[in-house]
């Protein structure tokens, strides 16, 4: 069945890996499964067509057959549960796995996303200044111990797998803001994700739509 995932027609970063429909198409990479593209603009994704499969009108969208799905916390594990390679076969670390998916989308992203939102949506804020360095703050409360649990390891919890996948491309919106720097073990990290084959095929797929003509 033809797997169909929407992506910005569009995208801010240039398609530098930033926007969401990266970790779905890094997931399914991961599993060889082929997928098709549909291109939205900021307008479509607005409309009544969009809207019925994503009821915030936002990317990416995953459709397969007669489901349709949004949330990429809900496509990745999808794909990881449905596909092998994502998810590990034993039923208490296949848990564990699931548990750093959660992990990374509810305690670490909040925070980056906090910080993004302070420094472009109010960057012209008065209170700029005075915000930047709390939200600041909290991503480090993050990350410090996520790097303690990580320690040396390759990955979190053995052989890499879905929650590696989310944490890395959750800590990937980091980036531009250098914070990762101070955090040297995530920062190895996020690149040995960076080096998979996989990501990479992901990455050059969603910057060919937005390379210019
Ligand atoms: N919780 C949802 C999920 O995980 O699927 C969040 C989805 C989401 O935020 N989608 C964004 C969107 O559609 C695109 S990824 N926004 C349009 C809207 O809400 O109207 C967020 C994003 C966009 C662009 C960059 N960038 O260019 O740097 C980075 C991240």
């Amino acid at each position: 069945m033809t797997i169909t995932i929407t992506a910005f027609e569009r995208s801010p970063d240039g398609g530098k890996g930033l926007a969401r429909d990266t970790r779905v198409r890094w997931a399914l990479e991961e599993v060889d499964q082929p997928y098709e593209v549909r291109l939205v603009s900021f307008r479509a994704m607005k409309e009544p067509a969009h809207l019925a499969i994503h009821p915030f009108g936002q990317i990416p969208t995953y459709e397969e057959g007669d489901l349709a799905l949004f949330e990429t916390g809900a496509i990745v594990l999808h794909i990881a549960q449905h596909h092998a390679g994502l998810l590990p076969g034993d039923s208490k670390a296949r848990a564990r796995a699931i548990a750093w998916m959660f992990a990374a989308l509810s305690t670490i992203e909040p925070p980056i996303l906090e910080l993004a939102n302070a420094k472009l949506l109010e960057g012209d804020r008065p209170w700029k200044n005075e915000r930047v360095p709390l939200v600041e703050q909290r991503v480090r409360d993050r990350l410090t111990p996520l790097s303690d649990r990580l320690g040396d390891a390759e990955w979190l919890d053995g052989a890499f797998n879905a929650g590696d996948l989310m944490m890395v491309s959750v800590l990937l919106r980091l980036k531009p803001s250098g914070m990762l720097e101070a955090f040297p073990k995530l920062a190895a990290y996020v690149a040995r994700g960076e080096a998979r084959p996989a990501y990479q095929r992901a990455f050059a797929a969603q910057l060919a739509i937005n390379a210019p003509t």
